[in-house]
């Protein structure tokens, strides 16, 4: 057989398989059968042996010349293919960017939570800094520190929830203060925001999970004239320029002098409505001198320094700002509810 013409024969069989392949794949199988180690045009030159001398270089040249031209073709039409090939993914994830977005609906700060951040962001401005501590706390700083006595009823077991002996769910945030008194020399000026624990039964008013904010202060020359002014000072801050505050003498083991702050009630003013009882009053606020003992037990010396503290119920300013008239409210997580805020 002439081997020339074998050649051309594998040439134009070559140009039709490389047109008609339409993958990757299929293009390499061919390249395999016709370029490969064992394919087509190997097998012409094995032959070689068979024809003369002079005629070896001619087919050795065509078949070289083959080899070339089948190779400059495989690679075009693998062009060819990979241009299909990507043409088509482009249009498989053409993305429609006209189509409306999924909606989502964003989060919000719970009204708890935005009170607790005005009421930090209103201390901050007077110098204070936030202080937190943990919820688990000890006998001793929840109680023993703060001048309450093994008998008073702020112990009852009713009251507290109790871990053991020795550990407990904090009642106040008042451990706060004690572990920063023990841990700070004075100047102190402090807030203690947060969660508190107390067995209370459950009702319109009561939860016994609430949050709380505590403040104190311990300096030189600290007196009731500055715990008056700071007080008096929050109050505006929080419920309008016009609110005016009223001071009863109270008691708490931890200060002395003690006293409560009224505001004027947020409804009615001054009036008499439903929210005061009639009294155009409103409690929102514990406070006093800090008591000389508790100075003493943090290592502070009362002939040196004074101070005064306060505490409030956070939840209860949250309700008065906003008009809720359940605590219950602020618990469930109902999000008809919070999106209100
Ligand atoms: C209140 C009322 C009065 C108070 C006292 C202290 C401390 F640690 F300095 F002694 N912390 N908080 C305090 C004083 C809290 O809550 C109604």
């Amino acid at each position: 057989m002439d081997l020339l013409e074998n050649l051309k024969k594998i040439e134009e069989e070559a140009e039709l398989a490389l047109a008609g392949a339409d993958s990757l794949e299929k293009l390499e199988e061919l390249r395999i059968v016709f370029l490969g180690k064992k394919g087509k045009i190997t097998d012409v030159l094995k032959q070689m042996g068979k024809i003369s001398p002079e005629e070896r270089p001619v087919i050795g040249q065509e078949a070289n010349k083959l080899k070339d031209r089948l190779n400059k073709l495989l690679g075009a039409r693998k062009e060819e293919l990979a241009d299909v090939v990507r043409k088509q993914r482009l249009e498989e994830e053409r993305i429609d960017i006209t189509l409306p977005g999924t909606e989502v609906s964003a989060g919000r700060a719970h009204p708890l939570r935005r009170v607790t951040r005005e009421i930090e962001e209103i201390f901050i401005g007077l110098g204070f800094t936030i202080e937190e501590g943990p919820e688990i706390e000890t006998d001793y700083n929840n109680f023993e520190a703060l001048n309450v006595p093994k008998y008073h009823p702020a112990r009852d077991l009713q009251d507290t929830f109790y871990i053991d002996d020795h550990y407990l769910l904090r009642t106040h945030t008042s451990p706060v203060q004690v572990r920063t008194m023990a841990r700070q020399k004075p100047p102190i000026r402090i807030i203690a925001p947060g969660r508190v624990y107390r067995s209370d039964e459950i009702d319109a008013s009561h939860s016994p999970v609430f949050y709380q904010a505590e403040g104190l202060v311990i300096d030189k020359n600290i007196s009731f004239a500055d715990l008056k002014g700071t007080i008096q000072l929050f109050v505006q801050a929080v419920f309008g320029e016009d609110t005016r505050t009223r001071f009863r003498p109270s008691y708490f083991p931890f200060t002395e002098p003690s006293a409560e702050v009224d505001i004027s009630c947020v409804i009615c003013r001054g009036e008499g409505c439903r929210l005061c009882s009639h009294t155009g009053w409103l409690e929102i606020l514990g406070s006093g001198m800090v008591h000389p003992r508790v100075l003493e037990m943090a290592g502070i010396d009362p002939e040196e320094y004074s101070g005064f503290a306060f505490g409030m119920g956070l939840d209860r300013i949250t309700m008065l700002k906003y008009g809720i008239n359940d605590i219950r409210l602020l618990y469930e997580n109902d999000q008809r509810f919070l999106h209100q805020f």
